[in-house]
């Protein structure tokens, strides 16, 4: 009953307009209460799924349609996450350290938006998104994404090829790392007054990582722009590594031949080090890295090397050796 509850509304959800998901998700909620209540037979995992969580779940505001074509070519071999999971599950600590971010996220005002193009390029400016998105290709694209807190959801993204951000922005032959740097914004993010955090948030791939063609840059998913909780407008999106290389709403791109000392690095860099790539043989100091949560059905699955994906990068690391690449 409950699951198949669910199931209904996942499938009228594809077809739906922004509009009707809202409402869609208050019906839903009236459902769960009722489900929750009769639910004493409900297994743990059952209830932590996407009805228990928060009940008082407010309606968010409907985003903007955006489609792409999906590419065929990375299969994520398991199911996608529903969006209500996606959506209301976050990591962004500019609004605060919970996982229900979603309705202090959305304070962030995104248009209009520019990112400043920095550092060792032939020539330094801003862009405005509008007329980024005129210039790139997009394309939807289902990764899988993993946690370094050993969650994990697969989410179609919409967006381009970080590689294409690179081709912009002209690159000296110098550049040797790509540094984001996020929104700072003390009027509309409450958790910048925890003034013991590095802000703000920053995160840095090398010029060969940026290239590859795995790294994307994302401004929409499940057919819609990006919502604000998941990075609006303009997200990282790096799936052989841990979520936290992901930084979400950035406004700076610069390229520096001295490798960045990032965010979490600052903060901790025995546990959250600079490549951050997915690994199950290499445990957090606090705990292992072996599997993985599933959001939404908190299915345990084993964790892949490179989260998977080593076809596509495995090969960027081979003279790396000594460097610390899984923590
Ligand atoms: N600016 C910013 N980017 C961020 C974070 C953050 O707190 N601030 N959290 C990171 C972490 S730890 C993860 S797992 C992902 C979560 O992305 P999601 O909320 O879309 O799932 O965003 C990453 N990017
Ligand atoms: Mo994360």
């Amino acid at each position: 009953m409950f699951i198949h509850r669910r199931r209904g509304w996942e499938i009228a959800e594809r077809d739906a307009t922004p509009e009707a998901v809202v409402t869609g998700r208050r019906a839903l909620l009236g459902g769960a209460a009722g489900a929750l209540a009769l639910g004493a037979a409900q297994p743990a995992a059952a209830q932590w799924n996407i009805f228990g969580r928060r009940p008082n779940m407010p309606a968010l505001p409907p985003l903007a349609p955006l489609a792409a074509l999906r590419s065929a070519k990375y299969e994520p071999g398991r199911a996608i996450t529903t969006e209500p999971e996606a959506t209301t599950y976050n990591n962004y600590y500019e609004f605060g350290q919970s996982k229900s971010v979603y309705d202090e996220a959305q304070a962030l005002k995104v248009t209009p938006w520019t990112i400043e193009v920095a550092g060792m390029v032939a020539k330094p400016r801003k862009i405005g998104l509008d007329d980024l998105l005129k210039s790139v290709a997009l394309e939807e694209r289902v990764y899988r994404h993993r946690c370094v807190e050993a969650w994990a959801m697969t989410v179609p993204w919409i967006g381009f090829q970080l590689s294409e951000l690179v081709k912009l922005a002209e690159p000296t032959s110098a550049a040797r790392y790509v540094v984001f740097t996020t929104l700072a914004d003390k009027a509309t993010m409450p958790g910048l007054r925890q003034s013991w955090y590095p802000w703000p948030y920053t995160e840095g791939v090398t010029i060969e990582e940026a290239a590859n063609e795995l790294a994307f840059l994302s401004v929409g998913m499940y057919g819609k722009m990006i919502p604000p909780q998941n990075g609006a407008p303009i997200r990282l999106t790096m799936p052989w590594k841990y979520g936290f290389k992901s930084a979400k709403s950035i406004v700076k791109v610069t390229f520096t031949d001295k490798r960045p000392r990032t965010f979490w690095e600052e903060l901790q860099d025995s546990e959250y080090g600079f490549w951050a790539n997915v690994n199950p043989a290499v445990s957090h100091p606090r705990w292992s890295q072996a599997k993985e949560r599933l959001l939404g059905t908190d299915e345990m699955v084993p964790t892949q090397i490179w989260n998977g994906y080593g076809e596509y990068v495995a090969g960027l690391y081979t003279n790396l050796k000594n460097e610390r690449l899984f923590a």
